[in-house]
Order: C-alpha cells, then structure tokens, then sequence
C-alpha cells in the first residue's frame, strides 16, 4: 500500500479537531465533556460487568472519543461537496429524515462510518440537514435567501482541492491529511459576522429561526456536538450542579434495563453576539442556535421492534416492547451480534440451532449499538432550541428522491445495515464451531 493516512485516522483527528474548536467556542460544551467523562467514570466502577461487556464489545476503547455533531446546509453543492469530504473520512449517508412533519424546514441524513471495525475505531457521525427553500412561503424572502446562498462558498480552496486529490489519487499522505483537516475545519467553524442586514435576519427568522441560521453566515456552523453517556438520567440530574441549564425532558425511550435506541438531551442554545453588514458596519444582534446534547445509546431494533417501539412512543405505553434481551432476541425486534464462546470453541457441537447453541452457553449474543439517529428525537432537539414558538407542520411529503439528488447519490438503508452484521456475525459463528448454516 501507499503512504495514505487510513480515512479512519482522518476521522479521527477531524473529530478531535472540531472537538477542540467547539469547546473553544462554546465553553459549556467543554463543561458537559468533563461531566460525562465524570458519570461514566463512575458506571463503570460500580458495575464491573457492564464494563466487562462495553470491552467485549469493543465500546469502552471508543467512549471516551465518541461524539456526533450537526451542520445545516443551503443548497444542493453544499450537501454533495460536504458528502465528497465526509467520503475522505470514510463515512458515508445513512438514512434519510424528514424533519418537515415536526414542522422544521428541513431534510437530513447522517454521515458515518458504516463498517464494524471503522465503527469500533471511531465512531464519529454528522447529522447533516439541507435546508428547503421551497417551503419558505414569502416569494421575495425565498429569492433573497437563495441570493445569499449563492454568493458563499462554504469551503475553502484548500479543502475543495483536496477532496479532488484524495478522490483522484485514492488518498491523502501525511501532510495532506493533517492539510485537509485544518481546511475542512473553517467550514464548521462560528462566524459572528452575518453576511446579511439585520432587517433581513429578522425576516428570515419570522419565516422560521432555522432558516435564518442557515442563511445569514459565512458557513453551517458545527451547532453541536453530543457526547455518549452510560447514564443519562444522572448526567441530566448533575447538569444545574455545573451552572448547565437542560431542556426539561429526556427524548427517546424512557430508563430501561435493556438500553435501546438512543436517549437524549440538551443544553439551551446560547445567545451569541452578532453584526450585521449595515452602512456603518455597527448594527448589532443576538443569535441563538448552538447548543451542547448528550445521548446514551442501546440496542438498534429490527423493523417489527422499530415499529413498536414508534408505536409505544405515540401512545407513552412502552409494555408491549419486552425489557428482556432474551425476547427482543427471541421476537426478532432487536438485532445481535454473535460469537463462539470458550466452551462452545471447546465442546463438540451436537446442534446447529443457533436457540439451543445460546441456551447452552456455546454462543453469545450481544446487542448491536445503534449508531443512527431518532426524527422524532431530532424534532425535539430542534424545537427546543428554537424558541418556544410552534409551527404548523409542513406538508408530509415524498422529498427522499429530491434529497438523493441534490446530495449526488443514494442514502444507505441503517436496517440493511444492521442486518449484514447481525448475518455475519452468525456465519463466523457457526463457521468458528465447525457448523454450517442451514
Ligand atoms: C440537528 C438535530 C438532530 C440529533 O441528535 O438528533 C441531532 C440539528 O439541530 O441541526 O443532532
Ligand atoms: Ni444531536
């Protein structure tokens, strides 16, 4: 092989990157870093056998590193060049969200590393959202927003030259690597210049706050970043302790003793100082949008279990989805990832049924982490820091096919995904046994 540096490597210094620059920015963020760090630490000392499992598993080596973080973009170019410099990094779209039925204008994705080990080495993901335009109603605003848009150029000649490179050459060596890094930062970096008049921002953020954070700057500034917790519920009990102020709930499921999906919660956006580009360069607001999340992540769920679980969520009755691992194996409503044990290596297999090899202590399951993410969740984080104010959900819609188009390829499926490890993993197994699958 070359002297390219592995994207898995350039993920990895990008994240710690934009970590540095984030709590830099936003020092409550670097707050909620040292918080985490502190309820994990304390998890697993008090539960030896969770640690065990998190080491087995691969999750404890990554924790402390792992993060996700959100961008929001204005048109097509942007969306499909910040795909080519994701693609540097070796993560690529998964899932496609419609944000538009919780009444944000709005259509997303997020950007990830899809293969097991690239997950296991660093797990980094962007939620990424492409602003529609079209649901701006005011036609002026519409073209006055698209105008703005059209005069940035979110990327740096650097990083644009550089995405070319690795794209053409296969990679980056060293130097480029470290090149590519810096470059691509500024694209995520906080700029308190606005790059519209201030009666303008104040028209756009009529229309919809979202919409005048994605139009009026240089850049999609990072508006987030979320590190993982193993206890969500004491993060957000030790949050006031630390002068951090949540938002009043936790989205997603609620506590379990089989973690699934994703839990999640935030601080307030900041009210950050801005300037607007008037006659005497002196005009002066306020913007709120960048905010510091923390999540804890279980279990990712089968369809059928997906299914009940957005069933359960609708009607805050969690009954019908078991709190067992055992069942959410049994029913299919979760999916696992399994292995030979020591005694199964040892035993002489008599059975090729993978139920009674787990019965017998020849094979373990373990739950997949989810690496994706929740719309309804998302929803919620999006509302709360977006005032209070409530909109009338935009139109359902079938906009997926005009998201694969602006963003220049196709989204992968998160469940076809989770499916081939889950498939994999049975084949080593049976494999790593002596058997064959039936
Ligand atoms: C993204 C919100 C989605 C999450 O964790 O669900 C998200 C945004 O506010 O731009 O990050
Ligand atoms: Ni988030």
């Amino acid at each position: 092989m070359s002297d390219f540096v592995h994207p898995d490597e350039i993920r990895s210094r990008f994240s710690a990157a934009l970590s540095a620059m984030y709590r830099a920015e936003v020092p409550q963020y670097g707050e909620l870093l040292a918080l985490v760090a502190e309820v994990n630490a304390g998890v697993l000392k008090a539960d030896p056998a969770a640690a065990d499992r998190l080491a087995a598993s691969g999750e404890l080596a990554r924790l402390s590193e792992e993060r996700h973080g959100a961008i929001r973009v204005g048109t097509a170019d942007e969306l499909a060049t910040i795909a080519r410099a994701f693609a540097v990094m070796g993560m690529a779209p998964v899932s496609y969200y419609n944000l538009a039925p919780a009444g944000v204008p709005v259509h997303s994705t997020a950007f990830r590393p899809v293969d097991p080990a690239a997950l296991a080495r660093n797990p980094f993901r962007v939620f990424c959202s492409l602003l529609r335009l079209e649901l701006i109603e005011d036609e002026a605003l519409r073209a006055e927003a698209a105008a703005a848009l059209a005069r940035r150029d979110i990327f740096t000649p650097g990083a644009r030259a550089l995405v070319e490179t690795a794209e053409t050459v296969g990679g980056l060596d060293e130097a480029q690597a470290d090149r590519f890094v810096s470059e691509l930062l500024e694209t995520f970096r906080w700029h308190a210049q606005a790059t519209v008049s201030a009666p303008t921002y104040e028209r756009l953020v009529a229309a919809h706050r979202l919409i005048a954070d994605v139009v009026s700057f240089k850049g999609p500034h990072i508006n987030h970043l979320t590190p993982r917790t193993l206890d969500i519920d004491a993060a957000q009990a030790a949050m006031p302790e630390r002068g951090i102020t949540p938002k009043e709930t936790i989205e997603g499921p609620p506590d379990r003793a089989c973690a699934i999906l994703l839990r999640q919660t935030s601080f307030k956006a900041l009210q950050e100082a801005i300037a607007f580009p008037d006659a005497d360069g002196t005009t002066q607001g306020v913007h709120t949008a960048r905010f510091g999340e923390i999540e804890q992540r279980g279990c990712a769920l089968t369809p059928v279990g997906r299914a009940l679980y957005d069933a359960a969520l609708a009607n805050k009755d969690f009954s019908a989805l078991p709190d067992d691992w055992a069942a959410l194996r049994r029913d299919g409503l979760a999916w696992f990832r399994y292995r030979a044990t020591p005694q199964g290596l040892a035993a002489r297999a008599e059975t090729a049924d993978l139920e009674a090899l787990t019965a017998l202590g020849h094979v373990v399951a373990e739950p997949i982490t989810y690496e994706d993410f929740l719309p309804v969740s998302a929803a919620g984080i999006f509302q709360s820091n977006l005032g209070a104010e409530v909109r009338e959900a935009y139109a359902v819609d079938q906009a997926k096919a005009d998201f694969e188009k602006a963003l220049g390829r196709s989204v992968l499926d998160e469940m076809a995904l989770y499916q081939a490890e889950q498939e994999a993993s049975i084949a080593a197994t049976l494999k790593a046994l002596g058997l064959t699958e039936t």
